[in-house]
């Protein structure tokens, strides 16, 4: 039966940095090859879709999101004939393929850039880029890598003139002004969608256009060009997901699904970091007031819920006191902080307390939406902050204690970085293969939630009620759907704590429960109320 169009509803993503994963041609770096040997892993995990970050030809200045091909993937992650070899094993697994379109900027080894530049002003090629005399426009167009640019502008020599670029300066800004780059981009789509890709995220997509007078995010014309490109994608790919990576507050990030015309999904940045927050302070008010702030969404349109992934845990969309705390709580570690954000693994922020780290992923499995699951935190990933920029929380996935913690056959020290070896999350403790027998393992907790996650699709589905229990300590709410309704309860408290439940079964134990529960600290409970367990 083939799968309804918004499969993504019923999703469960699992993100994967190729050159963390496995590496398959034994040159120390991951690859298509080794991560295709490693996909029966992840479809035992139980999730149903994988999202790879960028593989395509780049100098790796910014691991891939600066691409200098957008045909081809790098030699180092392998051939297209090695990643048709992986969509194609992905499917027969069943899971659905979601790759990156980052598309806001390019790498300036791009012949795109390297053309623009020695081209005279005012042509198509020079304006495939954003040009200036001077470095004073837009200069309310915020800094985001705060930890290594001091402007959005570079000058270039040969060109004789500024570049725009809202990230590193080696990656400069595409101009959605030039109708040339709109049909520059519907050749990659059509070229990765030809291949059975499934979905696509879009990279740092509230920047796509700046204006005079404006802080260049969220622009009516970004969402103008967006309701072209689902077009097109509804048009000729009907059913293929477009994920928005808009790191705004509510009001904006709900914008990026238009009137269900624009993306698909859209990840839900703000909820985040008031994860942490509510269980470092014991109590469900930052989760509670930031989802009562957030509007509906079309119906055809989905959250995509994360606890952390590949980047720094921003904390762009919390106040300045918010952050203050965040960073109080959660870097003390002088190396910790990065940007406006902590570059370190859930487990490590939760100091390794297994039951808060359940308590997140418990979350994260049932929280109205679609969850994304980081490659790692299955098994309880640590991180390493001697590595620069976010590379500590991409280091090589550990699947057992032999060399390389089994990620890859060469000589010990010849990895593109070192597996963790640290006294706490080191992979001689830290590693798949010792987690895979032991039910009681964090890898075979994962499993058996997402398991559970999967006979409820009121949780991708189901239609919200929030409760206010009298303890504000416990978040509570329920997911009616016409398969069945759920109602989950969360204790944010290193305490017990008393809630009131409706009658049904408890999801994990087969057991009945009816008037109130008692929930353990950090502990959380989900009860089936139509009688279904
Ligand atoms: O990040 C873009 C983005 O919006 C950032 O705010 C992000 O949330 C975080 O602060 C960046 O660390 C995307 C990618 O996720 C990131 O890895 C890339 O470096 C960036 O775009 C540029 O392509």
């Amino acid at each position: 039966m083939p799968a309804p169009l918004d499969w993504y509803k019923d999703a469960v993503f699992y993100e994967v940095p190729i050159r963390s994963f496995m590496d398959g041609s034994g040159d120390g770096f991951g690859d298509f090859a080794g991560l295709t040997e490693r996909l029966d892993y992840v479809a035992a995990l139980g999730v149903t879709a994988i999202w790879v970050l960028p593989f395509y030809p780049s100098p790796l200045r910014d691991d891939g999101y600066d691409i200098a091909d957008y045909h081809a993937v790098d030699e180092r992650y392998g051939t297209l004939e090695d990643f048709r070899r992986f969509v194609e094993r992905a499917h027969e697994l069943g899971l659905k393929v979601v790759t990156e379109l980052v598309i806001n900027h390019t790498s300036i080894d791009h012949p795109w850039f390297q053309r623009a530049r020695r081209a005279p002003a005012g042509t198509i090629e020079r304006d495939f880029y954003v040009w200036s005399d001077t470095d004073e426009r837009f200069p309310d167009a915020r800094i985001i890598f705060t930890f290594s640019e001091d402007s959005n502008w570079a000058w270039d020599e040969v060109a004789g003139a500024y570049y725009w670029h809202r990230f590193f300066s080696h990656q400069p800004d595409l101009n959605y002004d030039n109708p040339a780059v709109h049909a520059a981009v519907l050749e990659i789509v059509d070229f990765w969608l030809s291949m059975g890709v499934d979905g696509m995220r879009l990279d740092a997509v509230p920047y796509l256009y700046v204006r005079d007078g404006t802080n260049g995010e969220n622009l009516p014309e970004t969402h103008a060009y967006l309701k072209t490109l689902r077009g097109y994608v509804d048009q000729h790919y009907p059913g293929t997901m477009l994920l928005a990576e808009a790191n705004q507050w509510p009001e904006d990030a709900v914008a990026y699904f238009g009137d269900g015309d624009e993306c698909h999904m859209n990840f839900h940045f703000p909820l985040m970091p008031r994860l942490y927050m509510a269980i470092a302070r014991g109590d469900r008010t930052p989760v509670r007031e930031i989802l009562a702030g957030t509007p509906e969404i079309p119906d055809s349109s989905q959250w995509g819920i994360f606890v952390r992934n590949h980047d720094e845990l921003t904390l762009e969309m919390v106040t300045d006191d918010e952050r203050a705390f965040m960073f109080d709580t959660y870097a003390q570690d002088p190396r910790a902080p990065l940007n406006v954000g902590i570059r370190r693994r859930l487990a490590p922020l939760m100091n390794g307390d297994h039951r808060k780290i359940r308590l997140m992923l418990g979350l994260l499995f049932s929280l109205p939406g679609s969850p994304f699951l980081y490659y790692g935190d299955e098994i309880g990933m640590g991180d390493e902050l001697d590595l620069p920029d976010r590379d500590g929380v991409r280091t090589p996935m550990q699947w057992d204690d032999s060399p390389n913690a089994g990620f890859s056959r060469v000589p010990e020290g010849e990895l593109y970085a070192p597996p963790i070896a640290d006294e706490q999350f080191g992979y001689d403790r830290v590693n798949v293969a010792a987690q895979q027998p032991d039910p009681d393992s964090q890898l075979n907790w994962v499993r058996r939630i997402i398991a559970e996650r999967r006979k409820h699709p009121a949780f991708g589905r189901g239609k919200v009620d929030w409760f206010e229990p009298a303890d504000e300590a416990v978040l509570a709410y329920r997911l009616a759907h016409g398969t069945g309704t759920v109602f989950v309860a969360a204790n944010f408290a290193d305490r017990p704590a008393i809630v009131d439940v409706p009658d049904g079964v408890d999801v994990f134990s087969g057991r009945r429960v009816s008037g109130s529960l008692t929930l353990d600290p950090y502990g959380f409970r989900w009860i089936s109320i139509t009688g279904r367990a």
